[in-house]
């Protein structure tokens, strides 16, 4: 089994190293637009509930400690449809998408940390590298992540129709040209094929890291993974990398359950398949419950299933999944005060200055593999067919290429 394994890894490690002649040509970028506003195309949120808008808009040159880069690749996370759907609130109008790799196409004064030409990842999560967080050694939520929908100067770079544009979570990939703070761009080796890396940019980086980083899951262990989309299949992956020895994942789609297991997932239950809860089927599968669960849907029902599946003595729930912002939770803490220990992280607990760029090398080095979790590849302007293919379950990711 184990070998099985280790063959259809490596079979689509070998199949990912490939970069296509087309993409090649397409991270070639013209860099005499440096100080001049760029005229590029975007997709633009004008309206919740609506489908993005193609729009030519213009990208202003980035100010003193931002840089411009030029988006080759960019996948669709469940977040970007959050923000769709107003369960995640963020201004209108606005451009979405933080799962992204590029091309650094010029920067502003002070900057030091990448220079034109570079590729890089922009990251939804800084790492400004001087606040309490940056300088603990667990903590990734650095106290400069605003979310305040605009670059840390509080202002757009973005127009379209002579209206300011929002940001998005210090990205907004889902635009030909965008400009990010020094501190929300980390620059990754040259050698890397950016349709693929742009994963790690959050899903791939979320999922691997609530295993391996947040859990610190242990050799030997019992894991339940709530949601197979590419958070989760990620999670797999990390828990699988950790030496899980039974990893568990749960969906209300089956289709998903094939690529989980290609994975390192061992089984994989339906919760509408059974009459009782799932944590209760969980408990009783593992005789008094998980290890580890990881909470990777969005949803506040999962978040309490997966805490409760976890064994109530030492097991561990990590959330991961954004649900409604609107929506809160009640817990009995008994589920606690028996022993249970319960965590939260954005970005896989990754500080993402010091990590981003190891993990493309690790990824250069065959140590994961991230073409299983790109199911389709669409030009740009078929955006909106990604974000149906996402809400319909047909997809893992998608990546969408300029
Ligand atoms: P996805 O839509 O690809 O995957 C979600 C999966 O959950 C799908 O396979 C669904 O079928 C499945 N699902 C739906 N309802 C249930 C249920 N009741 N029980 C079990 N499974 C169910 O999304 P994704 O993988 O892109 O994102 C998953 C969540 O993670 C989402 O809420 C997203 O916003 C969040 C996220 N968080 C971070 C972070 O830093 N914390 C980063 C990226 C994404
Ligand atoms: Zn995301």
């Amino acid at each position: 089994m184990q070998i099985r394994e280790a063959r259809t890894l490596n079979y689509i490690w070998r199949k990912s190293t490939r970069v296509p002649q087309s993409l090649a040509c397409k991270e070639r970028i013209n860099m005499s637009t440096a100080g001049k506003v760029i005229k590029c195309k975007a997709a633009v949120l004008w309206e919740l509930k609506k489908p993005l808008s193609i729009e030519e808009v213009e990208v202003a040159p980035p100010k003193a400690y931002e840089v411009r880069i030029k988006t080759v690749a960019t996948g669709i996370c469940q977040s970007d449809d959050h923000a769709i759907n107003e369960d995640l609130l963020t201004p209108l109008p606005v451009i979405l998408g933080h799962e992204a790799a590029g091309i650094v196409e010029s920067v502003g004064e002070g900057v030091t940390a990448v220079k034109p030409g570079d590729k890089v990842i922009p990251v939804g999560l800084p790492q400004c590298g001087k606040c309490a967080v940056c300088k603990h050694p667990e903590a990734n939520y650095c106290s400069m992540t605003k979310y305040q929908a605009t670059l840390q100067d509080g202002t757009t770079r973005f127009t379209c129709r002579g209206k300011p544009i929002h940001h998005f979570i210090n990205t907004s990939t889902f635009s030909e040209y965008t400009v990010v703070d020094e501190i929300s761009v980390v620059k990754i080796d040259a050698a890397a094929p950016l349709e693929k890396v742009c994963l790690i940019g959050c899903g791939f980086s979320t999922g691997y890291g609530s295993a391996v980083n947040v859990a610190k899951v242990t050799p030997g262990s019992t894991c339940a993974v709530f949601g197979l989309g590419g958070v989760g299949l990620s999670a797999i992956i990390g828990c699988k990398a950790a030496g899980a020895a039974r990893i568990i994942g749960v969906d209300i789609n089956k289709d998903k359950f094939a690529k989980a297991k290609d994975l390192g997932a061992i089984e994989c239950i339906c919760p509408q398949d059974f009459k009782k809860p799932i944590h209760e089927v969980l408990k009783e599968m593992t005789g008094g419950g998980v290890d580890f669960s990881f909470e990777a849907v969005g949803q506040i029902d999962s978040v309490l299933e997966a805490l409760s599946c976890c064994h109530e003595a030492f097991g561990m729930s990590v959330i991961i999944g954004v649900p409604p912002s609107s929506q809160n939770l009640s817990v009995n803490p008994i589920l606690l005060l028996s022993g249970r220990t319960w965590k939260g992280t954005f970005f896989g607990g990754f500080k993402s200055k010091d990590s981003v760029s190891k993990l493309v090398a690790d990824f250069l080095a065959k140590k994961f593999p991230l073409d299983p979790l790109i199911t389709h590849v669409l030009p740009f302007e078929k955006i909106n067919e990604g974000f149906e293919l996402l809400r319909s379950g047909k997809s893992i990711r998608t990546v969408l290429t300029f």
